[in-house]
């Protein structure tokens, strides 16, 4: 079968994603009182306008390694919303990453395990969060919150607790499979029944938030490394090209999707995409 064009690919992404954050409507959440305490506005109604977005143009920052010594970090931050993923500092790296960050995608990890110190670093504040966790492919939600790959629900509820005035949603395992239904389809090969990584959910998220956004060092640029993260001295290829995510299928379709310019590609690792809200399909 033939590929699908640039444009056929957006409208793919736009019409077959519906972001959606657990909202305590159904079971086992809506029994535990969810509905009370996640915030009172779903993530995909934030601050929309009539047809608009709620960001003009938006940043997505990718922890390669390959980011280090780019100096994008002004650039990074000219734009009206940063997104960034899990652990990744901007402290000491300002030059190259910048200082600015809105919203940052959390995996579960960063949750459960006592090493983020999720609960007091101030990584974590004064920002908007979403985490995600990946539950059975049936979305079978009564065994998704008895037994998630790493245990959310609690540190989330408890966060919720204590700081209720912060937006922090939980994406619904139903986007997140709906993202690696949309990847496969456009792969050749069977890829692994795994969730797509925070890199992938979170361009997709921004393209539903956002009218304009720039992606930086997800798809490699000229500083191509093995370099794991740009703050951490680990080497490591598979955190660029995929071991458990399909890391590799993921970012040939956002490639594809790319209407900047390949000197951007080459040079800061820079992937233009339009925001859904300015498509028309
Ligand atoms: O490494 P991670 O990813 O936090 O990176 C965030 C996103 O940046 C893109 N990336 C990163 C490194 C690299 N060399 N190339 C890249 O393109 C990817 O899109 C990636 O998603 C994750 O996706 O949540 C992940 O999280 C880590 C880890 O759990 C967290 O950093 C917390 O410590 C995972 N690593 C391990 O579990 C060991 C990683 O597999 C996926």
């Amino acid at each position: 079968k033939v590929a699908r064009s640039a444009d056929e690919l957006l409208c793919q992404m736009k019409t077959q994603s519906q972001l959606r954050t657990v909202d305590g409507s159904e079971q086992p959440f809506s029994s535990l009182g969810w509905a009370k305490f996640v915030p009172s506005v779903p993530l995909q109604h934030r601050d929309k306008g009539k047809k608009g977005s709620s960001f003009k143009t938006c940043a997505v920052v990718s922890s390669a390694g390959a980011i280090l010594h780019s100096g994008l970090g002004k650039e990074i931050d000219s734009h009206d919303a940063v997104l960034r993923f899990n652990a990744a500092p901007t402290e000491g790296y300002e030059q190259d990453v910048g200082t600015k960050t809105t919203i940052r995608i959390i995996n579960s990890q960063i949750l459960a395990n006592p090493k983020h110190e999720f609960s007091t670093s101030s990584i974590y504040k004064n920002i908007m969060l979403v985490a995600w966790d990946p539950a059975p492919y049936t979305l079978n939600l009564d065994k998704w919150f008895a037994s998630p790959d790493y245990d959310l629900f609690g540190p989330y509820v408890e966060h919720r607790k204590n700081h209720a005035d912060q937006l922090f949603y939980i994406l619904h395992p139903s986007y997140l499979w709906q993202l690696w239904d949309l990847i496969q389809s456009n792969t050749q090969e069977n890829i692994q029944p795994n969730p797509p990584s925070s890199g992938f959910i979170g361009i997709l998220t921004m393209m539903a938030l956002c009218d304009k956004i720039h992606v930086y060092e997800y798809i490699p640029s000229m500083r191509q490394t093995d370099l794991c993260h740009y703050h951490e001295n680990y080497y490591d290829a598979a955190c660029t090209l995929g071991a458990y995510h399909p890391l590799i299928y993921e970012k040939s379709l956002i490639r594809r999707m790319n209407v900047g310019s390949e000197s951007d590609l080459r040079q800061k690792g820079r992937v233009t995409l339009p925001g859904f809200s300015t498509l028309t399909c």
